[in-house]
């Protein structure tokens, strides 16, 4: 595989972040998590939004998304 450059890994989770936040108001909330991934249980989602909500404002920001994200790249 080829080297992914940095803007095209932003664009990728761009995105991504654009597709799970269903009203487009630049935060992914519980709900919007749910609603994109409503096979997950509940407490997977919780822990996710937990985990990726660096600032504790129950929301996840771009930031805080790439953040959680490229935990796992
Ligand atoms: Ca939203
Ligand atoms: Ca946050």
């Amino acid at each position: 595989m080829s080297e992914e450059s940095a803007d095209q890994r932003w664009a990728r989770l761009k995105k991504r972040f654009d597709s799970i936040d269903g009203d487009g108001d630049g935060f992914i909330t519980h709900a919007e998590f749910r609603e994109h991934f409503p096979h997950l249980p509940a407490e997977a989602i919780g822990a996710l939004d937990t985990e990726a909500d660096a600032d504790g404002d129950g929301r996840i920001s771009f930031e805080e998304f790439a953040r959680l994200t490229s935990l796992d790249a």
